[in-house]
């Protein structure tokens, strides 16, 4: 028994470049194909989108390859009003994962997101007479694109929390960037949040974009049947 079991290790290694081949192409073929390109305008929201109350702005500009996005408006339920634009009031006291203004973006089916930045014109006062306390904006994905968020993983991702001891909190040269690494099938919403003292705080958004870039993923057995047709040209070649 003994000896029989270091022959049928020979036997199974006997053939190994054909078995290590074709998963070796597949995977060169999906490197081609998410090959880094500059970053493009995935979605851009500004603040002369007209409408206000629970009505969310309207996309200015997307990418081909994303399904028609939300518009940037109140979350159902969450008391939070557009004011103009992309500038909202009705927040809480402290910041309340309920409480946000967002939208959702997805990629075309059989297409990735790759989103690398949100660039967002934002400010708030921190005095006068709509003063806010804090503000932030937040990511989460719907990994299995049930139309849930509830799942594992799915949680939201907070970036930076302004607040009135940022210089840029309510001063000039409002844009701000967060650096994202996403990569995802997955619908995406973005959420911005705050906080304000009275329900009356404003967070006046300017222009929002996210940036990155769509590719496509070919089905597996797509990639598949191409890296058997390249190694039966491989094979002819010889
Ligand atoms: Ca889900």
């Amino acid at each position: 028994m003994m000896r029989g079991l270091p022959l049928l290790l020979g036997q199974l290694q006997a053939n190994p470049i054909q078995m290590r081949t074709i998963p070796f192409l597949a995977g060169s073929i999906l490197l081609t194909i998410s090959f880094a390109a500059p970053a493009a305008t995935i979605v851009y929201y500004q603040s002369s989108a007209g409408g206000n109350g629970t009505t969310g702005a309207i996309a200015s500009d997307y990418h081909d390859d994303l399904n028609d996005p939300t518009t940037f408006g109140p979350a159902a339920g969450s008391g939070v009003n557009r004011d103009t634009g992309v500038s909202f009031s009705g927040f809480g006291t402290s910041i309340n994962p309920l409480q946000y203004a967002g939208f959702k973006i997805s990629a075309l089916p059989d297409h990735e997101l790759h989103l690398t930045q949100l660039v967002f014109g934002t400010l708030a006062s921190s005095g006068g007479v709509r003063p806010v306390t804090s503000y932030s904006f937040g990511y989460r994905i719907d990994l299995n694109n049930d139309g849930s968020y509830s799942g594992a993983g799915e949680e939201w991702v907070m970036g930076k929390l302004y607040t009135p001891v940022d210089s840029d909190f309510s001063l000039g040269n409002p844009f701000k960037t967060w650096d994202l690494n996403i990569v995802t099938t997955g619908e995406v919403e973005f959420g911005l949040f705050a906080s304000a003292p009275q329900a009356n705080g404003r967070v006046v958004g300017t222009e929002i974009s996210v940036l990155g870039d769509i590719n496509a993923v070919p089905e597996p057995s797509a990639a598949l049947l191409g890296a058997l047709g390249g190694l039966a040209l491989l094979r002819r070649r010889r």
